[in-house]
């Protein structure tokens, strides 16, 4: 079945009635902005959301929206300045090492024509969702890993540095001195930034970058490079992005599932409750240990949150304004 065809059969309420005009196949996108273009000016475009108290980023990536630049570049640099941040110790420069002290890097980018880009495992870059980026444009591949992705974000001009910072290596220091390996909620989890941002014309891309979890083994990955895990963008549905702990995300594949729930017709809030709901309600989950938390959009501009426990929160900016809202969540026990 042709996907127009199938986007027809399987959005007759709510969502689909309502976003019709813009569900437009790929080759139809460029050609019939003319159509998307009313719905975008009542959901007041541009938009920026992302996971976490970052009001700074947003506030960046918003302001670059409203001077013109493209939804690509808001996302860079609004990325880009929790990765330089030396006090976000989940991002970038000054994120918290692996067990081995390697601060290493995972990062990813989905633009409008569903086209990704992702770094994993990259060490000594802070400006990884700039390479993410790079991969994407520059490269016929999706994803680099480890020597191979520094050896490309170096040749691509980016420099070398070292991202352990002295507050983050004396704090691992401290952690080898038990080496116990036990996430907290909403601490060592904490602000991943993965951002998602609609355009004035009304198209969605979205980015997300992160040193991990803190204290990982070497060579973990986690949710926030692997497309449809950590991030999902379908410009004819919406977009989605996980923060957390990624190993949860991956087995539930968060994001993709998210814009897939939107497509079938839930909104943005219900479909992260339900990615939420799959992840608690496995036999044997072990939910009430782990953080994750996930923030979507749709077409229309409306957004969604919701995290497994209290303390999580989302930072928008809409109508020239960045506001941080604190979600709900599913454990009240
Ligand atoms: C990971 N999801 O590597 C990331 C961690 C994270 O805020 O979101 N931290 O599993």
């Amino acid at each position: 079945m042709k996907r127009r065809n199938f986007i027809k059969n399987t959005s007759l309420t709510g969502v689909g009635l309502a976003v019709g005009k813009t569900l437009l196949s790929c080759d139809e996108k460029e050609t019939k902005t003319q159509e998307a273009t009313p719905l975008a000016t009542k959901a007041s475009f541009p938009l920026v959301i992302a996971t976490w108290n970052v009001e700074r980023a947003v506030t960046t990536a918003g302001e670059a929206l409203n001077n013109g630049d493209s939804v690509l570049d808001a996302l860079e640099k609004g990325c880009n300045i929790e990765e330089e941040d030396e006090n976000n110790q989940t991002v970038g420069k000054g994120g918290r090492p692996d067990r081995d002290g390697n601060v290493t890097l995972d990062a990813s980018i989905m633009d409008k024509y569903g086209n990704c880009g992702s770094v994993v495992y990259m060490q000594n870059i802070a400006h990884a969702i700039s390479v993410a980026r790079k991969v994407m444009e520059d490269t016929p591949h999706v994803m680099l890993a480890g020597k191979g992705a520094e050896q490309f974000a170096v040749e691509s001009g980016m420099k070398r540095e070292n991202l352990l910072t002295d507050k983050s290596k004396k704090e691992w220091e401290k952690w080898l001195e038990e080496k116990e390996y036990k996430p907290i909620i909403n601490i060592e989890n904490h602000d991943t930034i993965g951002m998602l941002a609609i355009d004035e014309n009304g198209n969605i891309s979205g980015a997300c970058t992160t040193s991990g979890l803190a204290y990982k083994m070497a060579g973990r990955v986690g949710d926030s490079p692997i497309i449809g895990s950590g991030l999902f963008v379908d410009n004819e549905i919406g977009a989605a992005v996980a923060t957390g702990m990624g190993e949860e995300v991956v087995k539930t594949v968060g994001s993709f599932l998210i814009v897939e729930l939107m497509r079938q017709g839930m909104t943005p809030q219900e479909a992260c409750e339900e990615a939420i709901s799959r992840i608690v309600n496995k036999p044997n989950s072990n939910y009430k240990n782990v953080q994750v938390a996930y923030i979507a959009v749709n077409k229309q501009g409306e957004t969604g949150f919701y995290s497994i426990h209290e303390g999580f929160s989302m930072t928008k900016y809409n109508n020239n304004k960045t506001n941080n809202i604190k979600s709900d969540f599913y454990n009240k026990s």
